[in-house]
């Protein structure tokens, strides 16, 4: 059932709005193509991952051509790989680009959805992303040097969906975003920068697959709360206080609220019905907030908060949507396929999400791991 005033959700106008982009990415003249020129690995990711929840993988196989060559192009996985650089064992964010932490972990996820892991050289790609963490336990992003907490979660997701976590000291790397915790309880980009709900979403995540979310102590509700408080009048999420709405931010906020166990601390029926507003009715796509332009970084994290908040798999919306899993942005089925290991928090009265039954449980209550 659809909620008063609620706009349905356009699943067949936004896999034409994806599948139309990739032939715009390549007319080098195009608004979308250079946008997103210097992180088209990434845009692929966004585009895979969000058809991939519309449809099945047969069929985002032959809509987009991962696997064989589609309208001329490469298919995308002989894409991917020409962005490797061997010489630092990473990956660009296009041919010839630099390896960056960012991309790297957007080849190997796009290669995990794939199911072509087997192609990278694991033992390259672990010794790059080994050679980026400091003495302090953090990384940086690639050889030039700059640290933030995004690229401790791009190690530690990169290595984890390779098998090799243990290629770097994982507790130091959980100390150190431990340090980025502010008075507020959220997290910063380095130790003593201003919280926001993005590095939020990668601390978090970064800790769950560090299986050190008990490292938070009491600070969960204190966290819960500061993200709960990001919800504003019209259902959206913002990223800071005093900030607008945008729906990149439902991501953000509700994958760090599942794994802390407190998505009910927003209101999803109001969440929902924001996301659904940000959809363009005509050409597909979701926007940052309403009656902006989409783009397909908006229309992947909308899709994917739609699916976080159950909304794509309740009664009354059609289609047989694949679940997304809020630590590793990809779909359950691909998490379990490659077995991959996490930890979420249980908090009594609330509901497990059956998508994270997998993982490890810490129960903040009795102080202890299940
Ligand atoms: C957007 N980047 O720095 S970016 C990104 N933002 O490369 C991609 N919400 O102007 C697209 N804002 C659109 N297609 C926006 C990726 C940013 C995030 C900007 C944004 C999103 C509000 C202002 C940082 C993962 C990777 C990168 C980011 C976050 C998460 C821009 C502005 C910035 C960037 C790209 C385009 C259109 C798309
Ligand atoms: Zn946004």
């Amino acid at each position: 059932m659809l909620l008063e005033g609620e706009q349905p959700f356009f699943d067949s106008l936004h896999t034409d709005y994806i599948v139309g982009l990739a032939s715009k990415l390549d007319a080098p003249t195009s608004y979308e193509g250079a946008v997103t020129e210097h992180l088209r690995m990434s845009g692929v990711y966004w585009s895979l991952t969000a058809l991939s929840l519309l449809k099945s993988p047969e069929q985002v196989d032959s809509l987009m051509g991962i696997t064989a060559p589609k309208d001329g192009r490469p298919s995308l996985v002989d894409w991917t790989m020409s962005c490797y650089d061997s010489r630092t064992g990473g990956f660009g964010g296009n041919v010839g680009h630099d390896a960056h932490l960012l991309y790297t972990l957007s080849a190997i996820q796009i290669l995990a959805l794939a199911d072509k892991i087997d192609m990278v050289n694991k033992d390259a790609v672990t010794k790059f992303v080994a050679s980026l963490q400091q003495p302090d336990g953090s990384f940086a992003g690639d050889e030039w040097g700059e640290i933030d907490t995004r690229f401790t979660y791009c190690a530690l997701s990169t290595l984890s969906l390779l098998g090799r976590l243990d290629a770097v000291d994982v507790d130091k790397a959980a100390q150190y975003i431990i340090k980025c915790r502010n008075l507020d309880g959220g997290f910063g980009c380095v130790v003593g920068a201003e919280s926001h709900a993005g590095q939020v979403f990668c601390c978090i995540g970064a800790l769950s697959i560090a299986k050190s979310l008990h490292l938070l102590g009491d600070g969960a509700d204190l966290l819960g709360w500061w993200l709960a408080e990001r919800q504003v009048d019209s259902g959206g999420l913002n990223g800071r206080p005093e900030k607008q709405a945008d729906v990149c931010y439902s991501w953000w906020i509700l994958s760090a609220l599942s794994i802390l166990g407190r998505v009910s601390w927003i209101s999803g029926d109001k969440l929902a019905t924001f996301i659904l507003k940000c959809q363009d009715n005509d050409d597909g796509g979701i926007a940052d907030r309403p009656d902006d332009m989409a783009d397909v970084f908006h229309t992947f994290f909308g899709i994917a908060g739609l699916s976080l908040l159950g909304h794509l798999h309740k009664d009354g919306v059609d289609g047989d949507y694949r679940k997304i899993d809020p630590v590793y942005a990809l779909p359950t089925d691909v998490v379990e396929r490659l077995g991959l290991q996490a930890q979420v928090m249980t908090r009594k009265g609330e509901p497990v999400d059956e998508r994270l039954e997998s993982f490890d449980v810490y129960n903040e209550e009795k102080g202890f791991r299940q």
